[in-house]
C-alpha cells in the first residue's frame, strides 16, 4: 500500500512546516535579544524525516497508508535547544499562547525520563500550511531540550544507529550514567542561572558597543 505514495508531493507541506517554524522560532530568539532579555531559545533546528525512516516506523508500528498523516506525528520535526531546564517550560508556555499553532499532545520526558535515559519535552502540533490546493493542517513534532540533553540524545541516537537499536549492555549502562550526569549538570547550572544570564547580557552589550566602534 505505502509504495503507492508519491513522496515528493506528499512531503511538500512537511518541508513547508519545518521551514516556517524554524523562521518563527528563530524570530522569537531575535526578539528577546533585541529587547536585551535572556532568550529561552538557544538554537533551532529542523528536519523532514527521511523516507527510509518513515517506512521503517510505519512497518514497525503497523500503520496503514491512510493513517500515516495522523499516526506518524514526527514527519515534520523541529528541535528547540535551551540553556536551562526552566527555559524548556518557558518555550512550552510560549507555544501554548500562540494562535498560529494548535497543540494536539504534550509528552513530558523531562520530568518523566524514558527508560533509555532520554529527556526532552515533545509538543505535537497541528499547523496550517497554504498549498496550491488550499489550506492543509499538518502535524509536526517540536522537541524542546537543554544543550546537555541534546548532547546526550545525539550521541545515543548515533549509537542506536550503529547497533541497529541493540546497544550492548555495558554501553547502555554507561549511557544511563551519562544521562544522569547530564541532568546533574543541568541542575548545577540552574543554581547559577542568574549569574550566567547577567554575564551573558553584559557580554552581548560590550560586543555591541565594540561593533559600533
Ligand atoms: P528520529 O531519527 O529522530 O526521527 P517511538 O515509538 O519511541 O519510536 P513515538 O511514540 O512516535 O516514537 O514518539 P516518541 O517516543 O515521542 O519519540 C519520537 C522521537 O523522539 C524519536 O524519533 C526521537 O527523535 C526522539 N526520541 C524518543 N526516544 C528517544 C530515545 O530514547 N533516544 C533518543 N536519542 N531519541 C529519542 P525517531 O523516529 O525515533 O527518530
Amino acid at each position: 500500500m505505502v509504495e503507492k505514495i508519491n513522496w515528493s508531493t506528499f512531503l511538500v507541506p512537511y518541508t513547508q512546516v519545518v521551514e516556517e517554524l524554524k523562521v518563527k522560532l528563530r524570530g522569537v530568539r531575535t526578539q528577546f535579544e533585541i529587547e536585551k532579555k535572556h532568550s529561552p531559545i538557544e538554537l533551532v533546528t529542523g528536519r523532514v524525516k527521511p523516507i527510509s525512516s518513515i517506512l521503517e516506523k510505519v512497518e514497525r508500528k503497523g500503520i496503514s497508508e491512510v493513517d500515516i498523516e495522523n499516526e506518524l506525528q514526527d514527519i515534520a520535526g523541529v528541535r528547540v535547544v535551551c540553556q536551562f531546564v526552566e527555559d524548556i517550560y518557558t518555550v512550552v508556555n510560549l507555544l501554548r499562547s500562540r494562535h498560529d499553532i494548535t497543540i494536539i499532545d504534550e509528552k513530558d520526558y523531562v520530568s518523566y525520563k524514558k527508560d533509555s535515559g532520554y529527556r526532552s519535552y515533545h509538543v505535537i502540533i497541528s499547523y496550517p500550511v497554504a498549498t496550491i490546493n488550499g489550506e492543509k493542517q499538518v502535524i509536526a513534532e517540536i522537541q524542546i531540550r537543554t544543550l546537555a540533553m541534546n548532547f546526550w540524545a545525539i550521541n545515543e541516537h548515533s549509537l542506536n544507529y550503529k547497533y541497529s537499536g541493540q546497544i550492548p549492555k555495558e554501553i547502555k549502562a554507561r549511557l544511563k550514567n551519562a544521562a544522569e550526569a547530564a541532568f546533574r549538570l543541568d541542575e548545577e547550572m540552574a543554581k547559577i542561572k542568574d549569574e550566567v544570564q547577567e554575564a551573558q547580557l553584559i557580554f552581548r552589550k560590550d560586543r555591541r558597543q565594540k561593533q559600533r566602534g
